[in-house]
């Protein structure tokens, strides 16, 4: 039976909204599941970053960035992912409260796409606000794989609340490009923003991007005087924390991991830990050419930076030091105690060095590493709070999956209000952040830092029945 002689025969059928029950399994099998609204495709690209500078890495849909995915919050989605890497990978959305098979991270049972195999994720975004997706496959001393490749992109869940008022929204996403092996001296460290206060090995980078372009190469961001300019950032690197500064002028900050701040502020230096999003809105009133860029030099030569133009502005793009601050995210909160939680569980972090044969230090949260780490347990319903002590002389990005906290304490300040998925835990600091069980399913909570989760600095959670 052809198409339309079949048609015609269920004439009936059709008018009654009950097709698809009738339809020929030929058919059917064409379009398993609809289509998707979605594809992203796990490939091979090459990607020019500078004059002279190809990187090969695997990307999505052959860009770095991948593409800019905007879902509607409460709104079921679907997304075909086509795997044409030779390894299995995943996709991971990061910031959203989804179910455990869908989440992306094969420690909650999330499946694995095979080489050459496709993937559908089915799940309904929320909540609204700056997220992004990324692979979730563990590199170990593979360093082209993980987060080391250009597997990254903007996921924005829009809501009913708009965000302030702007005129032009500008995603920067940054990376680093080349990693090698590097023994863990001063030298190196130096040209990072984490601490030089252990021994081991690490990895050191050739290059930085933002955009998949070095300072000065690609377009520059185009603005006009008294544009409000909103900047999404994210630092999608594997393991860099980053600081930028943008001369003459100040990020007010709205919203961190896409979530509004209880007090926006505006700041003249901007600290990045890996996996961390903020949204900052940037008055234009100083015309000139300027350079966004990393407040350290190195890190600026080596490509961390983009150029910021005014209309009629021409000449070379001006740098210039800001006055050096610390990071402090309270300024953002509110201060004074948060909530009290039902029950607190106490999570201290430890470099225990180098095991036989690897070539990098393990991580141990209480002392013992992923996998042997047993489970924490949570009720459903429950406020819990984690404090996270970092035994350690390195920064520590933790993140917790499927679930949005709240940061209660930073060293010996009190706070509330403040909601984010990833927190930075400065060497030797204590930090603590509450969240509440709402969202049963396996949890994975891990540091970002993709050395790190690598080596053993992962535990879940799980939901008692
Ligand atoms: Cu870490």
């Amino acid at each position: 039976m052809n198409r339309r002689s079949f048609l015609s025969s269920t004439g009936a059928v059709i008018a009654s909204g009950t097709l698809n029950a009738f339809l020929p399994t030929t058919m059917a099998a064409a379009a398993p599941g609809g289509k998707p609204d979605h594809v992203l495709r796990i490939g091979p690209c090459s990607l020019d970053i500078g004059k002279g500078v190809t990187i090969k890495t695997l990307s999505y849909n052959g860009q770095v960035p991948g593409p800019l995915l905007r879902l509607r919050e409460g709104v079921p989605v679907t997304i075909d992912v086509t795997n044409a890497s030779s390894g299995a990978d995943l996709v991971h959305w990061h910031g959203l409260a989804i179910d455990s098979l869908n989440d992306g991270a094969m420690e909650e049972g999330s499946p694995m796409i095979a080489a050459g195999e496709t993937h559908r994720y089915n799940f309904t975004p929320k909540p609204t606000g700056s997220r992004w997706y990324h692979t979730h496959a563990a590199a170990y001393d593979d360093l082209t794989l993980g987060t080391y490749s250009g597997q990254f992109g903007f996921l924005l869940i829009e809501g009913k609340q708009r965000p302030a008022h702007y005129d032009q929204e500008i995603n920067l996403a940054i990376h680093h490009w080349e990693p090698s092996f590097v023994p863990m001296v001063q030298t190196m460290r130096e040209q990072s923003s984490n601490m030089p206060l252990t021994a081991g090995s690490d990895v050191g980078y050739k290059y930085a991007t933002i955009n998949a372009h070095m300072l000065g190469e690609g377009e520059p961001i185009r603005v006009k005087k008294g544009q409000r300019v909103l900047m999404r950032l994210l630092n999608a690197s594997a393991t860099e924390n980053v600081v930028l500064s943008l001369p003459g002028h100040s990020f007010k900050i709205i919203a961190m991991d896409g979530n509004p701040v209880p007090t926006p502020r505006s700041v003249e230096v901007l600290s990045l830990a890996v996996a961390e999003r903020v949204d900052a809105i940037v008055e234009m009133n100083t015309p000139g050419v300027w350079v966004l860029g990393s407040t350290l030099e190195k890190a600026r030569e080596m490509g961390l930076g983009i150029v910021v133009e005014y209309a009629g502005q021409t000449g070379a793009p001006v740098w210039k030091d800001p006055t050096p601050q610390d990071w402090d995210y309270t300024q953002f909160a509110h201060a004074g105690e948060a909530s009290k939680p039902d029950e607190t569980f106490v999570l201290s972090f430890r470099d225990i060095g180098r095991r036989r044969g690897s070539k990098f230090d393990r991580w141990t949260i209480n002392n013992k590493s992923w996998p042997e780490i047993e489970p924490l347990t949570v009720q459903q319903g429950k406020r819990y709070r984690m404090v996270f002590r970092n035994g350690s002389g390195d920064q520590h990005p933790i993140h917790l999956h499927r679930h949005t906290f709240e940061v209660t304490r930073i060293g010996d300040n009190l706070m509330n209000g403040l909601m984010k998925d990833v927190i930075n835990v400065m060497p030797l600091d204590t930090v603590e952040v509450d969240f509440v069980a709402n969202n049963p399913g396996d949890t994975l909570l891990h540091c970002h830092q993709q050395l790190h989760m690598d080596y053993g600095f992962m535990q879940l959670i799980k939901y008692s029945t």
